[in-house]
């Protein structure tokens, strides 16, 4: 059965010429003639959770699991914007959320009637483009709306992915449902043909290249991609640049670097010069590190060369000398023919202080108390590898970059715009897709804003969650600036004594923690191994003073020895 509302037939049939087949629904009266007709069509997967702003954050973990648009829907009023952070942080991590709110005729609004708000281009700011459908169901209206779906659908993953909203007015008989087929829609394809540089341009580029002494390529969050890893190996290897990059990168070839925190830390400033690059060349979305970004500030590139598909222009370094349309990918393998051997000088200078800020960090993680930073080192040892991780904003993030990688696992984080509100329901979206072990690391304020993420019916076995419980928001203490401010403790650390013990059982989760390395050691073994059958929550306490202590430790140590 499906509604007999014909733009939503049209959008459903829509839906499936674009191969658009998982929907996340929030439930709703407003929005019965799409519930009714996508859960009536075979072909579409319809989820359903109740609290928008987690089903969106939802959405996102399921769309970067597929590598393929979901869509949301939910009713009129609130319900939509709940969805507003999700989709600010799909539009700055290139995800396309295809959102579709239901809505009152316009007529209604502002007329004290229930349940109705603003929504006609509610998300403006954080969409590739929002379009209100017409109510009427003429032919020249269904005309109108099948081509403004085609629009957005389409839009939403040419170039630089991003979200798109479709707002959709609906009169009352919302329930009416007809046995009948789809109707036949006319599909517009929006062919993106791929254009390369004339010979010319490469050329030029190719020069630039075997004239710079410093390259630095600098990977920001990227999906897996091992094509692209393996051009870029090659291209480094053959000019010797230097590849940095974060774990959320998704790259692991040895010639690489990471570690940048620590990198940075013991690159002195009269030493600057040597590491300052003369070409840089960006590629992916957001860089978790503060300190390399105020270097590459302080030492600009001669040059700084950006890929990106959508051709933005992102002058992160204030040096932005090129913006390149492509592929990364595409990019480096146009090269590979057209680039001599350099030497490796460079390289070799980034290495050898890798080396060694790395066998400081593992003798200082071994040798010091249990805290935040030994937590990470040991979760990180008893991670299974050929998973997938997901890391929650503030310090989580920055302690799992300190330490080494798991061994071929993916990494996801909301970093498009790094808020706490939504890393819980993001990897449950994923792992609920993912045929994979999936654990998310996340802070004790981080677990209880998000705690709706548990209230769904798509938790499954493979789910783990490790909470770090250091008593509030601890990265406040690391910071300068709130840590000395009078009112640190009440408004920015926000003491916490609550336990996500109860929680975990109110979810059906079950439940272990851990207070000292011991316990953490041999709770991780339980934790991982295969009679754990169910989706489970790891609460590991520490102390947020030794915490911040050792953490800037850790930092002046290496410091003090380069
Ligand atoms: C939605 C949202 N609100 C507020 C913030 C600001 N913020 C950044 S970190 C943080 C505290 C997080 O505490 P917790 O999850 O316990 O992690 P910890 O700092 O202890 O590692 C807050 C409130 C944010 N990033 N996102
Ligand atoms: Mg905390």
């Amino acid at each position: 059965m499906i509604s007999d509302k014909k733009h939503i037939q049209q959008l459903a049939a829509l839906l499936l010429k674009k191969g658009i087949t998982d929907i996340v629904i929030s439930p709703g009266s407003r929005n019965a003639p799409m519930i009714n007709t996508f859960s009536g069509i075979p072909e579409l997967i319809c989820r359903n959770i109740v609290d928008e702003r987690s089903a969106a954050y939802f959405a996102i973990g399921l769309a970067l699991s597929r590598q393929n648009p979901v869509a949301l829907v939910c009713t009129s009023g609130t319900a939509s914007l709940n969805y507003a952070p999700a989709i600010a942080e799909a539009f700055y991590q290139n995800i396309p959320l295809i959102v579709l709110t239901a809505d009152r005729p316009d007529y209604w609004i502002d007329q004290v009637e229930s349940q109705c708000i603003r929504q006609d281009g509610i998300f403006q700011n954080f969409t590739k483009k929002g379009v209100s459908l017409p109510l009427g169901e003429s032919e020249k209206e269904l005309w109108f709306a099948s081509r403004q779906i085609n629009e957005c659908l389409n839009l939403a993953v040419s170039g630089n992915p991003a979200p798109v909203h479709i707002n959709i007015p609906l009169e009352e008989p919302l329930h009416h449902l007809m046995e009948a087929e789809l109707p036949e829609v006319r599909e517009i394809e929006l062919a993106d043909i791929q254009t390369t540089l004339d010979e010319n341009e490469f050329d030029k580029l190719a020069d630039t290249i075997h004239q710079s002494q410093k390259i630095l390529i600098l990977a920001g969050q990227l999906n897996p991609n091992p094509g692209l890893e393996n051009c870029l190996a090659e291209f480094a290897s053959k000019t010797g640049a230097v590849v940095l990059h974060e774990h959320l990168s998704n790259l692991s070839d040895p010639q690489f670097c990471g570690s940048i925190d620590l990198l940075m830390a013991a690159i002195q400033d009269e030493n600057h010069v040597d590491f300052q690059p003369d070409l840089l060349i960006t590629l992916g979305g957001q860089l978790v590190s503060k300190s390399l970004k105020q270097f590459l500030r302080k030492n600009k590139p001669t040059q700084h060369w950006n890929l990106n598909l959508g051709g933005e222009h992102f002058d992160t370094y204030q040096s932005l000398t090129k913006v390149i349309k492509t592929d990364a990918a595409d990019f480096f393998v146009a090269f590979s023919d057209r680039i001599r051997s350099s030497e490796k000088s460079y390289l070799q200078q980034w290495k050898s202080i890798e080396v060694q800020v790395n066998q400081l960090r593992d003798k200082f993680a071994e040798s010091t108390e249990f805290c935040d930073l030994k937590a990470f080192e040991l979760i990180g040892q008893k991670i299974p590898v050929n998973t997938v991780v997901h890391l929650g904003n503030s310090s989580p993030v920055r302690y799992a970059l300190i330490h080494n990688q798991v061994e071929n696992a993916m990494y996801f984080s909301n970093r498009g715009t790094a808020g706490i509100d939504g890393c819980l329901s993001t990897a449950v979206g994923f792992a609920s897709d993912s045929d994979k072990m999936n654990t998310i690391i996340l802070g004790d304020l981080s677990f209880f804003y998000d705690s709706n993420a548990l209230w769904n019916k798509y938790i499954g076995s493979n789910l783990r969650i490790i909470v770090i419980h250091n008593g509030g928001g601890n990265i406040f203490g690391m910071i300068k600036g709130p840590s000395d401010s009078p009112a640190f403790d009440e408004h920015f650390f926000t003491g916490n004594n609550h336990k996500a013990e109860v929680l975990a059982k109110a979810f059906g989760l079950d439940y272990f923690k851990a207070e000292n390395e011991t316990e953490l050691v041999q709770t991780l073994d339980e934790f991982y191994s295969p009679e754990q059958q169910q989706a489970a929550l790891l609460e590991i306490f520490t102390d947020s003073e030794v915490n911040t202590r050792l953490f800037r430790e850790l930092f002046r140590n290496v410091k003090v020895n380069f």
